[in-house]
């Protein structure tokens, strides 16, 4: 990669309402073809946007952290309700209380934004008390400047599909919930897909690393989003400035490992913890 990095992002709405977002950091030379693709990715959607915004930012004189990806165990649960309970599970061992993950499941479940909508970014919410953090509650906060460097997407796609998962999704929510762990005061993420046909989701944490869920909620369910977990609101301010500006580059790829059963995995993570206090 060349040494004056950019950041594109490419936001696609229909009728004011978004639709798709994605973005990349890129060197100089690859700028015009990311936005094409960006572009293309845009306008391959089922649902034509009206608006695309494809957005350059250079990097330059900005200090770019690097870091390695988190590692990535998928958890096998026979339906939607034990999935819910073993990520709520997963969620207090990352020092969530019952009652805020608890609400940041239902939260998901019926939409985070007025009315049941859906947001566009995340919820910010008290790993503790499960107050809600962000103000603006229909965007919520959006996590921006995180890509993979192009040695590590080769070792990720690699690591990923050998393990079956193809899906660009996965790879994405990977390198944005690596962002995410790594924000100040925050000690968990729980997120699912507010896409009908994707069920898979997600709790993910610097202690757990990224634990999927295949079905975190029912085929056809248009409602999903993501809660990032605080544990200090004192560190609120920085998190928000960490998540949207501050630039991401992943150098290494994780492991990754599964499917293991719910109780199974919920053994080993206690045990682990336990060992580690
Ligand atoms: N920053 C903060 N929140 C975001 C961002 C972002 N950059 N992008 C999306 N969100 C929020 C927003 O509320 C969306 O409604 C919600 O997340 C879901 O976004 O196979 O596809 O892009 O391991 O639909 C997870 C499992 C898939 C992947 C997540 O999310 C796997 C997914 P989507
Ligand atoms: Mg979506």
């Amino acid at each position: 990669m060349d040494s004056i990095l950019y950041s594109v992002r490419m936001r696609a709405s229909l009728d004011g309402k978004h639709c798709c977002g994605a973005e990349r950091i890129v060197g100089r030379d690859a700028v015009e073809q990311v936005m094409q693709e960006l572009t293309t990715r845009a306008l391959q959607r089922g649902s034509a946007p009206d608006n695309i915004v494809v957005h350059v930012d250079s990097l330059a004189n900005l200090d770019i952290l690097t870091c390695k990806a988190l590692d990535v165990t998928t958890v096998d649960c026979s339906d939607v309700m034990s999935s819910r309970s073993a990520a709520i599970a997963v969620l207090k061992c990352c020092g969530v209380s019952e009652s805020a993950a608890g609400h940041a499941v239902e939260c998901l479940r019926k939409g985070p934004a007025p009315a049941g909508a859906v947001m566009r970014g995340a919820v910010l919410m008290d790993a503790r008390t499960g107050d809600r953090y962000e103000d603006d509650k229909e965007r919520g906060v959006r996590a921006s400047r995180f890509d993979w460097t192009s040695d590590a997407l080769v070792e990720i796609r690699r690591i990923l599909e050998h393990a079956g998962l193809t899906h660009f999704r996965t790879r994405e929510a990977l390198a944005l919930a690596t962002k995410i762990a790594g924000a100040p005061g925050v000690v968990a993420e729980l997120c699912w897909s507010d896409d009908g046909d994707y069920t898979a989701g997600y709790v993910a944490s610097r202690k757990t690393g990224y634990v999927r869920f295949p079905a975190l909620k029912d085929r056809g369910d248009p409602k999903g989003g993501r809660v990032i977990f605080l544990i200090d609101r004192a560190d609120l301010g920085a998190c928000i400035e960490y998540l949207r500006s501050k630039p991401l580059l992943i150098t290494q790829a994780g492991s990754c490992r599964g499917p293991m059963k719910d109780p199974e995995y919920l053994a080993e993570l206690s045990h682990v913890l336990r060992n580690s206090e």
